[in-house]
C-alpha cells in the first residue's frame, strides 16, 4: 500500500484527493526545509513525517540541518527563551556567533537554497540565511514554532531585521503574530497518525513497557512527556502531583523527556527535576533516547490523564499526541495549549499547581467524565490537528505565494 493510501485509511480518500489536487501547480518544484536539529523536539518530529509525505505528492522536498558550536546554541536557546518572555539580553559575543554560524552554513547550503522554489526556515536558528543567499529565486517563509505572545523586545528587534525580508511568515496562533512587512499566516502544527508514536498499541505492549519502568498499572497514573525545559514546568507538575497525592495515595507520576541536540539546558533542568522528585518511588523521571517513540506512545496510553503544565507553549505536540490517544489533558493556560484543550470539554486549562491538582483529583474520581473528555479530545484532533490538514495549509500557502 502506498503512503497516500495509508493516510486515506485514516482520513478518508477525499482528504488525500484534495491534497493531490492542491499539489498540481507545484509538481516537480523544489522545496527545502531548514532547521537546527534532525532529532529531539517538536520541529524535528513534524519534519520527519512531513518531508516524505510532501515528496510522495510530487514535490521535490529536501530537509537541511544547520550545524553550530556551543556558543551558537547557547545564543539560540537564549533567543528562544527571550522570545517566550524571559528578559535577559544576549551578549555581543553570542550574537556574533549567531551571525558567523549562519554565514558558515550559508557557504554549504547556498547552491541548494538559491535554486529552491520554496524555502521554509524553521525558528530563529537559521533565520539569517535569507540575507546570505542574494541570488535566491524562490519564495522564503519563516516558520516560527515559539510562543511569541510576549517577546522580550530587544531580542525580537534584533531577530526582526533577519525575518522582515521574508516573503511570508507562519505562526501557530494569532496571539503570536508580529508587526512585519509581509503576510503572516496562522497554521497550527500537527501529528502523524501513522507514526510509531501514535499508532494503536495492544495491551501487551503497553504492559511490557510499564513493567520495564516499574509502573504499576493497577494504580492511577499521570504523565507529562517533555524536553527538560523550564517553560514546560516539570517542577510545577511534581508540586501538583504532591498536592493530589494527599487525597490519592496510590497516585504515580511519570515525567519523561529526552534532550534535543539544539537545547543545551536539558541537563541542568533534569537535575532540578531530580532534586524536586527527591526519593519518591512513585515519581518516575525517565530520560529517554530520541527514538523512544514506542515508549512515549505506551506511556501516553497507560496514563489516566496527561499533563502539560507549560508556562509558554507554541503549540504542544505532546498535548495533541495524548488527545489522539483518547486522554483528557490538564494543560497550562497558555499559547497553543489553548487551541487544543477546550476547557471542561477536552481537558482543563490551569494556571497553578493547585489548579492542576484539583483537576487531577476531579477526573480521577469521575471516571465517566474522564472517558467522555478523552473521546472529545480524540475527535478534536481528528478534525483539526492531523498532518493532512497541516500539509493542506502549507500547500495552500505555497500556491498563494506563486501568484
Ligand atoms: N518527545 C519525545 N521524547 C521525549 C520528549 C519529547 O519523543 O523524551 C517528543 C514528543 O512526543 C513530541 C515532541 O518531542 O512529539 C515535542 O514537541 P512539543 O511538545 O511540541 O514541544 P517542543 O519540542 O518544545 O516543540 C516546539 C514548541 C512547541 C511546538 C513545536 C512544533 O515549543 O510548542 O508544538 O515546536 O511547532
Amino acid at each position: 500500500m502506498s503512503l497516500l493510501e495509508e493516510y486515506a485509511r485514516v482520513t478518508g480518500p477525499d482528504v488525500i484527493a484534495q491534497l493531490q489536487q492542491l499539489t498540481q501547480p507545484l509538481q516537480g518544484m523544489k522545496l527545502v526545509h531548514v532547521s537546527s536539529t534532525r532529532s529531539g523536539g517538536g520541529v524535528a518530529e513534524i519534519l520527519n513525517k512531513m518531508v516524505p509525505l510532501t515528496r510522495e505528492l510530487g514535490i521535490d522536498t529536501q530537509w537541511e540541518v544547520i550545524s553550530g558550536d556551543s556558543d551558537f546554541f547557547e545564543c539560540t536557546k537564549g533567543m528562544h527563551n527571550t522570545l517566550q518572555g524571559n528578559r535577559i539580553p544576549l551578549g555581543d559575543h553570542l550574537l556574533q556567533s549567531y551571525e558567523a554560524t549562519n554565514a558558515h552554513n550559508a557557504e554549504r547550503l547556498r547552491p541548494t537554497l538559491e535554486a529552491a522554489d520554496f524555502v521554509f526556515i524553521h525558528d530563529p536558528q537559521p533565520a539569517a540565511l535569507l540575507g546570505l543567499c542574494p541570488n535566491r529565486r524562490g519564495k522564503w517563509i519563516w516558520r516560527c514554532h515559539i510562543d511569541a505572545s510576549h517577546p522580550y523586545r530587544p531580542v525580537w528587534k534584533y531577530l526582526r531585521q533577519f525575518v522582515a525580508p521574508y516573503d511570508a511568515s507562519v505562526f501557530s496562533l494569532a496571539a503570536f503574530a508580529q508587526e512585519l512587512p509581509h503576510p503572516q499566516y496562522l497554521i497550527p502544527p500537527s501529528i502523524d497518525p501513522l507514526a510509531e508514536k501514535n499508532i494503536d498499541l495492544d495491551e501487551e505492549t503497553i504492559a511490557e513497557i510499564c513493567d520495564q519502568y516499574q509502573i504499576d498499572r493497577q494504580r492511577p497514573l499521570i504523565v507529562q512527556i517533555s524536553r527538560f525545559d523550564r517553560f514546560k514546568d516539570p517542577v510545577g507538575v511534581i508540586q501538583a502531583y504532591r498536592l493530589a497525592k494527599r487525597y490519592l495515595p496510590g497516585l504515580q507520576l511519570v515525567l519523561a523527556g529526552g534532550g534535543a541536540a539544539d537545547d543545551p539546558e536539558g541537563e541542568v533542568v533534569l537535575d532540578e527535576v531530580k532534586t524536586a522528585a527527591a526519593y519518591d518511588a512513585d515519581i518516575h523521571v525517565l530520560l529517554l533516547p530520541p527514538d523512544a517513540n514506542l515508549e512515549v506512545n505506551a506511556l501516553q496510553r497507560a496514563a489516566d490523564i496527561v499533563v502539560q503544565k507549560s508556562l509558554r507553549e507554541g503549540f504542544g505536540l505532546t498535548v495533541t499526541e495524548a488527545m489522539w490517544k483518547g486522554k483528557p489533558v490538564i494543560g497550562g493556560d497558555v499559547g497553543g495549549i489553548r487551541l487544543q484543550v477546550v476547557n471542561y470539554h477536552t481537558g482543563f486549562l490551569v494556571n497553578t499547581p493547585e489548579g492542576a491538582a484539583l483537576r487531577i483529583r476531579y477526573l480521577l474520581h469521575q471516571k465517566e467524565r474522564l472517558e467522555e473528555m478523552g473521546a472529545k479530545a480524540k475527535a478534536l484532533v481528528r478534525d483539526n490537528f492531523l498532518i493532512t490538514r497541516h500539509l493542506r495549509e502549507y500547500l495552500t500557502l505555497m500556491v498563494a505565494l506563486l501568484n
